[in-house]
């Protein structure tokens, strides 16, 4: 009957209601990258996402769950301006904020990206107060830290994306130049995600192979074969993208979508993280910087000792207080 239809549709709607959600704060070029990446891959079979353009991420919302026969799993979206539909939401990745313009530095969209943040972190916690919060907004290791401050919540349970993408753009470039698939290539790019990042060439290999092993100079000043390049291209990677076109989108996508994968599913895999890095490797202040970590449901569960080397770690705590110089001007 009719009546029993009813019933058994109200129950598969509770049914489909899965514990996986994630929300998503900034539906632009980022943040619509993550949720395509998130959703295609089934990472997730429950977004939020909000804007504070209500037309336009509606509008992304419904384009996306229009894709849902293609899904399995089922897909359910909601979009809004406002914070209630972020209930209960295991993970909050926030990528809203001014967009970093053609030869504008990342420290330069600060101030302005202090404001949002502001208004959009209370509000998540408020709705979802045991979520761990995955900051992409630029530049992401100071605005990990000041989502850290204002959020209240344990350090553990505010990340930022780090270098994630930039160890994924060395390791590519890495493959590129050996003729070996980037999955085999490891390297670590940490410190700050742009100018100041340092590049962990002591430990690099592909294949098993120590990179310094093969050309024991690698990426110092007077490699023949010049190695650091690599870095110069990982640094200036941003830059040209956003050159040719204007922003980034697919590879922070995917960069972002992994950590998700790893927050949700608690697989323990190791992403370049900005976590908070005081009195690791020498550092002083009170400040968030890329490291390997691994995190998961509760957060960040274990940050990896890289043996460094005194050059490295120097380097490391330059990025540091190159951070504190610009985050303790900051008015929060
Ligand atoms: P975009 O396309 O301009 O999107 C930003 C979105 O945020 C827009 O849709 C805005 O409407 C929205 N927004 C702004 N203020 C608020 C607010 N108060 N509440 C809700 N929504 C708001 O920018 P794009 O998506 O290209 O970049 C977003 C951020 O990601 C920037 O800060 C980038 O610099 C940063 N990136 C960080 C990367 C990383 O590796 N960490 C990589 C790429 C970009």
């Amino acid at each position: 009957t009719l009546a029993e239809e009813r019933v058994l549709l109200e129950r598969s709607k509770t049914m489909s209601v899965i514990t996986d959600k994630v929300t998503i704060v900034g539906a632009g070029q980022v943040g619509m990258a993550c949720a395509f990446a998130i959703v295609s891959q089934g990472f997730s079979h429950h977004l939020a996402l909000v804007d504070m353009y209500e037309d336009k991420v509606k509008g992304e919302a419904w384009d996306l769950e229009h894709a849902s026969a293609f899904m399995r799993g089922g897909l359910k979206i909601e979009a809004s301006s406002s914070y209630d539909i972020t209930h209960s939401s295991s993970v909050c990745v926030v990528t809203a904020g001014a967009r970093q313009r053609e030869g504008e530095s990342r420290l330069d969209l600060l101030q302005r990206n202090v404001q949002i943040f502001k208004n959009v972190i209370p509000k998540l916690v408020e709705e979802s107060p045991d979520t761990v919060l995955l900051i992409v907004s630029n530049p992401v290791d100071i605005l990990t830290w000041v989502a850290w401050k204002i959020s209240g919540l344990p350090k553990e349970r505010v990340i930022g994306s780090g270098t994630n993408l930039d160890s994924s753009r060395l390791r590519t470039f890495m493959s590129q130049r050996l003729g070996v698939a980037a999955v085999n290539c490891h390297g670590y790019i940490i410190g700050e995600h742009g100018d100041s990042s340092v590049a962990v060439w002591s430990s690099m290999t592909a294949c098993g192979v120590r990179l310094r092993d093969l050309n024991p100079k690698a990426g110092m000043e007077d490699d023949p074969e010049n190695w650091e390049d690599l870095h110069q291209r990982v640094i200036n990677g941003a830059y040209d993208v956003i050159k040719a076109k204007g922003y980034t989108s697919w590879a922070i996508g995917m960069s972002v979508s992994w950590i998700v994968r790893n927050l949700l599913r608690n697989e323990r895999v190791t992403h370049v993280l900005s976590v908070h890095a005081q009195n690791l490797h020498g550092i002083k202040e009170d400040m968030y910087l890329a490291l390997p970590a691994i995190a998961g449901p509760t957060g960040v569960q274990k940050i990896i000792s890289l043996q460094l080397t005194p050059e490295e770690e120097a380097q490391l705590q330059k990025s540091a207080s190159t951070l504190w110089e610009v985050a303790k001007e900051l008015k929060m």
